[in-house]
């Protein structure tokens, strides 16, 4: 490595020859190799994108000119060229940096990321507050073609295109989302891109070009025209010309001169610019390049291969995900009125296992949760038996969906919310740590989180049988407690049901999902100290068990509620205001995750932090009962 240690900025850039940029390159490749295989983390998306960030922090002037990337996991070979190389070994650790983009993080992180497309929107407003402070800059957004899936993306194309305002979108197509990219836009990028004809028009185009005196700027009017006239009629340009974007490309991503001749062309017009660049996701990775298969590796793993260097346990504990996906699989088969939907995470969702053994019956939409979520009403309005299966986080942006279009006609749609809870190193942008708000807020939703996998699936199950309106099931990102059953040997659990684990008369803890085996461990380690507490499994959040809790409160002068969520406006607050209604006098605590932005460490670290291990409940449950006997 003799570049990469010598890039401080990107005003080191400036001064390299193009050879060196290319050097340069594949030194930012080399790097990004070798510290993932410790780091983890997303590497497939940023070795697709080495050059392009090169070539645009060479072109453009950041951190003046604003470049605004979408996702953010894309990002680690910009991190490399923005001053962070020696804090690298940090990515997506405790205190270290962030997978994503962080505002907090560097001046070079104009937009906070995490969340798909973005970007688009977000470049837009700068571009706006630029023009209303009267200042004289560059906005760029780097989007993927599978933010193109996704509403929101259009949603800026079109004020931004109609606006006229000075703006760069940059197109980063590789034909992946995370799995290969789906739906109507990505077929037509791909045909036009790989039309001989477009092609062959392109080659002639570039030698008027090249053969044209002066810079490309100073083409003759006769062959731009004719290259305006011919794209028309041949590129995936005229999407984008027809929503106001002159448009660029396609263009060889890996290709530094074509990136720069292009860029640097592009950087001096005016008005919204579309440049449409062609990349390799997981370019150059050694054991091969597979764009899906290295969108994310764990720590630990051996870049030839892809495998990890440790051994796993000779057994691991399957995840929740896993057993899910398994689950539903079986369901497919046993019900033919079962369908599954995923936006844009076959995988990640664990609904691959269904779309094998189901084909008919998936649908993977894109990045499009709110689609998603619509879709399934429509299908459930003629009675199939929808599985939206989105990540807690994810669905935040289905929201008005889930109200306007499934819950208010009492569509009985399943959600099943997958990394519900804290989610370790993505930190902030991907907490699920607001489902339980939000969706306890939703009249006529039912609400449920199972303790292990055997009760996800019975919940799953009764979500099926549950016909009057829609039905929620949340599980974490985390390795399940019990040992998976068949779905065939699972029996629904009974609709609105508790089940009361343990009964003691000092504390009564009512345990939401991942919270209920802590809390029993919690309640040994009480019991051995002669503080006797009831644990109550409240797999139904909403509709709650009224005989149970009306008994747990006739006995108890105490009650905790624990979950593995936002404290405001949670369970807790739901609880308390229902048990005041049933006896004032009892008093009710609530102990979930605190009202603030929880960073990235590991989840263990990040449930400890909290108090949500068991140590940390039984502390809670302590410091309740002193205070309790401290006003007795
Ligand atoms: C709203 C939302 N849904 C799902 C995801 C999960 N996700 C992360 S990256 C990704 C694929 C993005 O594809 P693309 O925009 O083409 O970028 P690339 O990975 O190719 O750089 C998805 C679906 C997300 N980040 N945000």
């Amino acid at each position: 490595m003799s570049l990469l240690p010598r890039i401080k900025s990107p005003a080191d850039l400036k001064p390299l020859t193009r050879d060196q940029l290319r050097e340069l390159s594949a030194e930012i490749r080399a790097r990004l190799i070798d510290v993932c295989s410790r780091t983890g983390g997303h590497i497939g998306a940023g070795l697709g994108v080495v050059e392009l960030t090169t070539a645009l922090h060479y072109v453009f002037d950041t951190p003046r000119d604003l470049l605004v990337w979408d996702v953010g996991h894309q990002a680690y070979p910009h991190k490399l060229l923005t001053g962070r190389d020696a804090q690298m070994e940090t990515l997506r650790q405790e205190h270290g940096l962030s997978g994503f983009l962080k505002r907090s993080e560097s001046p070079y992180d104009t937009f906070g990321a995490g969340h798909a497309a973005t970007a688009i929107s977000a470049a837009l407003g700068m571009a706006v507050a630029r023009d209303l402070h009267g200042e004289q800059f560059k906005v760029v957004a780097i989007v993927g073609d599978g933010a193109l899936t996704c509403g929101l993306s259009y949603e800026g194309l079109n004020n931004a295109g109609a606006s006229e305002r000075d703006i760069v979108v940059v197109l980063n197509d590789n034909e992946m989302s995370i799995a290969p990219n789906v739906g109507a836009i990505s077929k037509y990028l791909t045909s036009v891109q790989r039309n001989p004809l477009y092609n062959r028009v392109r080659s002639a185009i570039g030698a008027a070009v090249n053969n044209a005196p002066g810079p490309l700027s100073g083409v003759g009017t006769l062959v731009r025209k004719w290259e305006e006239s011919v794209k028309s009629f041949f590129t995936p340009g005229v999407l984008f010309e027809e929503l106001g974007f002159r448009y660029f490309g396609p263009i060889d991503g890996h290709d530094l001169d074509a990136l720069v001749d292009t860029l640097t062309a592009v950087r001096t017009l005016k008005g919204p610019r579309l440049v449409h660049v062609i990349t390799q996701k997981g370019k150059g990775f050694p054991a091969g390049e597979h764009g899906e298969k290295w969108h994310a590796l764990p720590p630990g793993h051996d870049p030839s291969t892809g495998q990890q260097r440790t051994a796993p346990p000779a057994a691991p504990k399957p995840t929740y995900t896993a057993a899910f996906g398994a689950g539903l699989s079986e369901l497919g088969l046993e019900r033919s009125d079962v369908v599954a939907i995923t936006a844009a995470m076959p995988s990640g969702t664990g609904t691959a296992v269904f779309a094998k053994s189901n084909p008919t019956r998936f649908f993977d939409v894109g990045i499009a949760e709110g689609h998603a979520v619509t879709f399934a009403a429509g299908l459930a309005t003629q009675g199939i038996r929808p599985v939206c299966a989105i990540y807690s986080t994810f669905l935040q942006r289905a929201y008005d969906n889930v109200i306007h279009d499934v819950a208010l006609q009492r569509l009985p749609v399943v959600f099943a919310m997958d990394r519900a809870g804290l989610v370790g190193e993505d930190g902030p942008t991907h907490m699920g740590l607001y489902d339980i708000a939000y969706m306890l807020a939703v009249p006529g939703m039912t609400v449920t989180a199972p303790k292990d996998s055997a009760e996800m699936l019975g919940l799953l199950r009764a979500g099926i049988e549950h016909t009057s309106g829609p039905f929620c099931l949340r599980y974490p990102r985390d390795s399940v407690p019990d040992v998976p059953p068949k779905m065939a040997d699972v029996p629904a659990v009974p609709y609105g049901t508790w089940e009361v684990l343990r009964r003691g008369s000092d504390v009564a803890v009512l345990a939401v999902g991942t919270t209920v085996l802590p809390a029993l461990a919690a309640a040994a380690t009480l019991g051995a100290e002669g503080l006797h507490i009831t644990v109550v499994n409240c797999r139904f959040l909403k509709p709650h068990d009224e005989l149970t809790l009306a008994a747990v409160v006739a006995d108890h002068r105490h009650l905790l509620v624990v979950e593995e969520g936002t404290v405001v406006n949670g369970f807790g607050a739901y609880m308390t205001g229902v048990v005041a209604g049933l006896d004032a006098a009892v008093r009710v605590a609530t102990h979930g995750v605190p009202d603030r932005i929880i960073e990235q460490a590991p989840r263990a670290r990040q449930l400890a932090q909290v108090g949500l291990d068991a140590a940390g409940i039984a502390d809670r449950v302590r410091a309740l009962h002193e205070s309790e006997a401290m006003a007795g």
